[in-house]
């Protein structure tokens, strides 16, 4: 495995919440980001999106102040998706954003507003680039049933489009201050797919350690040792994570509000407050970091469905932040109990029991008798009766206390 050095880890792991943000041509279709390549869309066919994108109501400040509201500590944003539209003023070609009728660099802008609310920047540039004239065809490609690899290749070269990474790479980590995340995507290495020859990872890599020491690599540039956080998609590993020599791992579970990553109007599988609220404990209680995606709307807002959702963690973590930042997986031989999750705070040696259904009455604790000092509500700081005798915490608990009140803190007696 190759040394290619290591980012900085430790605001990761102690902030624990990002916000995800995926905003490109797609979000004028309006129905997933992978549109081009699921409907087999002809650069033609979707040139209107980029002829049309005009995001009059886009107001970066309010998607920042939505986010620090929620809690969340970092973002990343697409600055280039698989469509290979590129939101910032980049040099290298002329599918950009300053070409729309947009006519501006919009990431600037995105950066700037969410450094104002004291967020930390992070970048998502796809390796896979369905526009670029040198990029071959594959078996992801929109053209694979169209044309002959034969045909389409002609003329084309992957060095070139890996040197076209390397100069955008390059570009996004010199004009836009520290960044403090890179997040590439993805490798599908195998037969007809792509790997880190393709995309010239080592060499990637090297550049990107050189360019902003300290930031903080995702792991899908197919080579071993050149991430710092692994990145499981779309579902919550059930306990902790270990990296490629079996030692735990820094992890980020990426998520969505309602199923696809870009804006889609008619998606009907909103996941509810309650769920995203459960999925950020469910991260943190495993060891985990939540990257929570929102899609902005092609006129450039955040819609409503997004925002209650937003503003569902923004009233829980107002009162329960406690139990999430600096916090992770309560040590081995303490399992929480039924439909409760455990995150614990090794600095100040607080367990936090999140309580997923109503406990109505008693709350077993294994393994913890003698060891609890104190057990309070930490939404409102209000004491629970305990009986020490039988570890157990008591319900002073009823049904009429709000749903954002169902964490409970406990300082406790434990070998740190
Ligand atoms: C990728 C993108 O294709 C998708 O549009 C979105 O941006 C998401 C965050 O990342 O999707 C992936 C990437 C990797 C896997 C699955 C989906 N994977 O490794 O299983």
């Amino acid at each position: 495995m190759g040394n290619y050095g290591k980012g900085d880890t430790a605001w990761f792991t102690h902030d624990r919440f990002g916000m995800f943000i995926h905003w490109g041509l797609y979000s004028m279709p309006a129905r997933h980001e992978w549109i081009r390549h699921t409907e087999e869309i002809s650069d033609g066919d979707y040139r209107i999106y980029f002829d049309l994108f005009d995001p009059d109501l886009f107001d970066p400040k309010a998607w920042a102040r939505a986010a620090r509201e929620a809690g969340m500590k970092y973002f990343v944003i697409t600055t280039k998706h698989h469509e290979g539209f590129c939101l910032w003023d980049t040099k290298y070609t002329d599918y950009k954003v300053t070409n729309t009728p947009a006519g501006r660099d919009l990431l600037r802008e995105v950066v700037d507003a969410f450094r104002a609310e004291g967020i930390r920047v992070g970048f998502y540039y796809s390796l896979i680039d369905w526009h670029h004239p040198d990029f071959t065809l594959d078996k992801i490609h929109p053209m694979r049933n169209k044309i002959s690899a034969g045909e389409f290749n002609k003329g084309r070269d992957m060095k070139r489009y890996a040197k076209y990474m390397r100069d955008q790479v390059t570009e996004l980590l010199t004009n836009y201050g520290k960044i403090d995340v890179l997040w590439f995507d993805f490798s599908y290495p195998g037969e007809n797919g792509k790997g880190h020859l393709d995309w010239e990872s080592e060499e990637l890599i090297r550049l990107v350690r050189k360019l902003q020491p300290g930031i903080i690599v995702d792991n899908r540039l197919d080579l071993p040792g050149s991430g710092d956080i692994l990145t499981p998609e779309q579902f919550t590993p059930d306990h902790g994570m270990v990296d490629e020599e079996g030692k735990p791992a820094v992890w980020e579970g990426c998520q969505t509000f309602s199923g696809s990553w870009g804006y889609f109007r008619d998606e009907t599988s909103w996941k509810s407050v309650k769920m995203c609220i459960e999925m950020l404990v469910n991260h943190v209680s495993r060891g985990g970091n939540l990257l929570m995606n929102v899609g902005p709307t092609s006129r450039g807002y955040i819609d409503a469905r997004a925002m209650e959702r937003l503003a569902g963690y923004a009233d829980w973590m107002k009162y329960n932040s406690r139990s999430i930042y600096g916090c992770g997986a309560a040590p081995a031989g303490f399992p929480a109990p039924p439909d409760c999750r455990y995150t614990y705070n090794p600095e100040t040696n607080r367990l936090y029991l999140h309580c997923f259904a109503w406990p109505f009455k008693h709350v077993h604790l294994p393994n913890l008798a003698g060891k609890v000092k104190y057990a309070q509500l930490l939404a409102d700081g209000s004491e629970i009766r305990r009986r020490e005798a039988v570890n157990e915490v008591h319900s002073n608990l009823n049904s009429t206390t709000p749903d954002n009140a169902l964490t409970l803190e406990l300082p406790v007696l434990l070998p740190q």
